[in-house]
């Protein structure tokens, strides 16, 4: 009789300490942060022939979910799930792939038990996704897009650092509000801001204003936050448009012919960007081109191949004469993103010219 009481007794102690364990766990589960991963390729899904390959290695190969499993230490910031929107090395990127992927993003985190996104990304095109992003994504919810400059087979690989930063921001209610962001290098920099300044380092991603705070250890140390337009106080919404305008780039250089320009104005392009030397300056011969394309009804928007300042308007070229657009702060390949945008519906220059000051 005694040893069946102290029997149950004991079945009792370890049901409870079952539950207890169990709604332990589950309140855990509850209280973590549920981050879905957007896998697109790049280093970050790279692998290389040995570890002493950092830069010799083929992009684009490791699954999103072999990615996650190799990293367990995200379970500590948040539930995480993984998804495979492509799987390219992004200098091959395109309209249709980006599309594609804002779309996904943009119904994910309209559902309650999203709280978060992470986009794995190749470095070479990354900034033009995370501004693409920032322009078009009606939420306040983080959206981080992240890359690595080293495959995860090599020595001092960055990818595992670079992904737990932005699963653990993703997560986070203080980066709420602040913009698609990019945590590269143990830094939280804008997405419209940041841009690949080195081709060969880990500590590639650079922004002229500097970046908005660091992550370190799973915490957030904010020190600005941004003044342009972005995410829930756009203008865009890739919910009420199926296709970016086709917009594209000439490259101002000694010597550029104006064929560049000619060829260009008569593709089809709604907005035709001039990344032209110094303050955005266009070579003699080439304004009667950029002219022409005005006035075939092309957008002509004056960028700079220079990595930092800002063009003026009216400065090296009479802008309200030739009724063109400056790009302010934007490179060329950020120009093309935000008139790609921006021209999904009809815009006058005037207007255009406000888009470019705010966005
Ligand atoms: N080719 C580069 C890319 O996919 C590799 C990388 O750095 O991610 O952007």
């Amino acid at each position: 009789m005694q040893i069946d009481k102290k029997l149950r007794l004991l079945a009792v102690k370890i049901g409870l300490t079952a539950l207890v364990t169990l709604s332990g766990f589950a309140y855990a589960q509850a209280v973590k942060p549920n981050v879905v991963i957007l896998a697109t390729g790049g280093t970050i899904a790279g692998a290389g022939a040995s570890a002493l390959n950092s830069a010799s290695y083929a992009a684009a190969k490791v699954p999103v979910d072999k990615l996650l499993a190799g990293l367990p230490e995200l379970a500590n910031v948040a539930n995480v799930r993984g998804e495979q929107v492509a799987q390219i090395a992004s200098e091959s990127f395109d309209n249709e792939t980006l599309m594609k992927l804002g779309k996904r993003v943009s119904a994910l985190v309209k559902q309650a038990d999203v709280d978060g996104i992470v986009v794995t990304h190749g470095t070479d095109t990354l900034e033009e996704t995370a501004y693409f992003l920032s322009l078009v994504i009606r939420t306040s919810k983080p959206i981080v897009v992240i890359g690595s400059m080293r495959p995860g087979t090599a020595l001092s690989a960055d990818g595992a650092l670079n992904l737990f930063n932005a699963v653990s921001v993703a997560g986070s209610k203080d980066a709420a509000g602040k913009g698609v962001l990019v945590t590269m290098n143990d830094e939280i920099q804008s997405g419209r801001d940041v841009s690949k300044t080195i081709n060969i380092k880990t500590e590639a991603f650079k922004s002229q204003w500097g970046p908005l705070g660091m992550v370190v250890e799973g915490n957030n140390y904010w020190f600005r936050a941004p003044v342009k337009r972005h995410t829930a106080q756009s203008e865009f919404n890739i919910d009420e448009f199926e296709a970016l305008a086709p917009v594209d780039i000439v490259y101002g250089y000694g010597n550029v012919p104006r064929t560049l320009v000619d060829s260009v104005g008569k593709s089809g392009v709604k907005a035709l960007i001039h990344g032209g030397t110094g303050n955005g300056s266009v070579a003699n011969r080439v304004v009667p081109a950029l002219q022409e394309v005005r006035a075939k009804g092309v957008q002509v928007i004056r960028s700079s191949r220079v990595a930092e300042g800002f063009v003026l308007r009216n400065a090296e070229q009479p802008d309200d004469k030739y009724d063109w657009v400056v790009a302010h702060d934007l490179n060329p390949q950020k120009a093309r993103i935000l008139a790609a945008v921006a021209l999904t519906k009809p815009v006058s220059s005037k207007d255009l010219q406000r888009i470019f000051w705010q966005y």
